[in-house]
C-alpha cells in the first residue's frame, strides 16, 4: 500500500502581514498532483493556522477535500494544536461517506480505520492533538493525578493499540512532539507542561505519520516521521527542503521511504549585504528577509523593492546590538555633557567614532531644541 504523509498545511497563514493564500492554493495543487500514484493520503493535523480561519482558507480546504474525493482517495485526517477541533470536525460524518475521514477530538475509543490491499488490511489510528487535561478527565476524572503529555499519549495509543489484531499492519497518525525532534519558530509550544513524548509510545506501529514540526525528519528510527510543512512558514525555515513524504508498505509491514520535493511559488530568502550591493541585484520574486550591513542608518529602505519586489521585513545589522552586549562595557557616567554621552552611545551602536560633521549636526540640533524649549 502507497502512502502520502502531509502534515502542517496551516491554511490562512500569514507572514509579517502578506498572505500565504496564493503560495498555498499552489502547492496543494503539487500535493493533489503527487497523490494521483498513492492509496490513501495521510494529514497529520495543522490544517488551518488559527482556530477561526479565513474564508479563503476554508474556501481552499474545501476545494482540495473535493479533488480528493472526485480522485476516491481515502483520506485521513487529524486535528493539530491549531486547529479548532469543533470547527474541524464539521461535516465529518458526512465527509466520511466519500472516503474523508476527519478526527479532531479525543473519544472513548480512539478513531480506527481498516483499509485493505492485496495483501490484507491496514489498521490506522487517528490520534488528534490533545492537552493532557483531556484524556485526565475524560478517563480518569476531574480530581485525578495530573498527567505530563507522555503519560497521556501513552494511554491513549495504548487503548489505540488494543483495537488492533495481533500481526497487522498498522498506522499511526499523531500531532505531537516528540523527544529528539528538531523545532523551527513557526510551531506554536503546546500549554500544559513539558510537551516531550517519547517514540517508544508509537513501538509497535509499522509506520507512524506525525504532524507538529516543520522540518521533514524522522524520529530515532526510519519509520517515525514528521512530513514538514508544504511551505516554509518562518526564516528560520529558509534552509530547509519541504517535501511530502511517500511511504511503500509491504505485506510484511516494511517501510519503503520517498521524499518528493515541492517547489514553491515563492521561495522565502534571507539576504544580508550592503544597500547599494543588494538594491542592484537582479530582481527575484522570492519572500526576502533583507539584513543590511551597513553602517550608515539608511532610510530608503522602500527603493529595494525593485530588487525584491516582495520582501517582508528589513533588518539592520549594525544596530543589532544587544541590550547585554551593549551594556557589558558601559562607560557612560552622569557628568558626561549630552554631547559626550551621545558620542559614546553612537560609538557603541555602530562601532565607530562620530566624525567631526556629525558632531556638529549633532550639536546643532541640540542648540535648535534648546532654543524651542526657550520659547
Ligand atoms: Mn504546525
Amino acid at each position: 500500500m502507497k502512502l502520502l504523509h502531509t502534515a502542517d498545511w496551516h491554511l490562512g497563514k500569514t507572514l509579517k502581514g502578506q498572505s500565504l493564500i496564493d503560495d498555498q492554493e499552489y502547492i496543494l495543487k503539487q500535493i493533489l498532483d503527487i497523490a494521483k500514484d498513492v492509496d490513501a493520503v495521510l494529514i497529520a493535523g495543522d490544517i488551518y493556522d488559527r482556530g477561526i480561519p479565513p474564508a479563503d482558507a476554508v474556501n481552499l480546504f474545501d476545494e482540495t477535500l473535493n479533488r480528493l474525493a472526485e480522485k476516491k482517495l481515502p483520506t485521513l485526517i487529524i486535528a493539530g494544536n491549531h486547529d479548532s477541533a469543533t470547527r474541524l470536525n464539521f461535516g465529518s460524518k458526512i465527509f466520511a461517506n466519500q472516503n474523508i475521514f476527519i478526527v479532531s477530538k479525543v473519544t472513548d475509543q480512539p478513531a480506527q480505520i481498516v483499509l485493505e490491499d492485496d495483501f490484507g488490511e491496514v489498521y490506522f489510528s487517528l490520534i488528534p492533538y490533545f492537552a493532557p487535561i483531556e484524556i485526565q478527565t475524560k478517563f480518569f476524572g476531574e480530581d485525578s493525578e495530573r498527567l505530563t503529555f507522555n503519560d497521556a499519549n501513552k494511554f491513549y495509543i495504548d487503548l489505540a493499540r488494543k483495537k488492533i489484531p495481533d500481526n497487522k499492519r498498522s498506522v499511526a497518525i499523531a500531532h505531537v512532539f516528540l523527544t529528539g525532534g528538531i523545532e523551527s519558530d513557526s510551531e506554536r509550544k503546546f500549554v500544559g507542561g513539558a510537551a516531550n513524548v517519547d517514540s517508544k509510545v508509537f513501538n509497535e506501529y509499522s509506520y507512524v505519520a506525525l504532524g507538529h514540526l516543520h522540518s521533514p525528519q524522522k524520529i530515532s528510527v526510519e519509520n517515525i516521521r514528521y512530513s514538514g510543512s508544504p511551505l516554509k512558514y518562518s526564516f528560520d525555515e529558509a534552509n530547509h527542503k519541504k517535501s511530502v513524504t511517500i511511504i511503500d508498505l509491504d505485506d510484511s509491514g516494511a517501510v519503503e521511504i520517498e521524499k518528493i520535493p515541492l517547489i514553491p511559488r515563492r521561495d522565502l530568502i534571507v539576504v544580508e549585504g550592503k544597500f547599494n550591493e543588494l538594491a542592484n541585484r537582479e530582481p527575484t520574486q522570492d519572500y526576502a528577509q533583507i539584513i543590511l550591513t551597513d553602517d550608515a542608518y539608511i532610510y530608503d529602505t522602500e527603493n529595494l523593492r525593485d530588487a525584491f519586489p516582495n520582501f517582508l521585513e528589513i533588518k539592520r545589522k549594525s544596530h543589532l546590538v544587544s541590550y547585554d552586549d551593549a551594556t557589558t562595557d558601559r562607560t557612560f557616567c552622569k557628568e558626561d555633557s549630552i554631547s559626550e554621552q551621545f558620542d559614546k552611545f553612537f560609538t557603541e551602536i555602530t562601532s565607530e567614532p562620530l566624525t567631526e560633521e556629525e558632531r556638529m549636526a549633532f550639536e546643532e540640533v541640540l542648540r535648535e531644541i534648546e532654543r524651542e524649549g526657550r520659547e
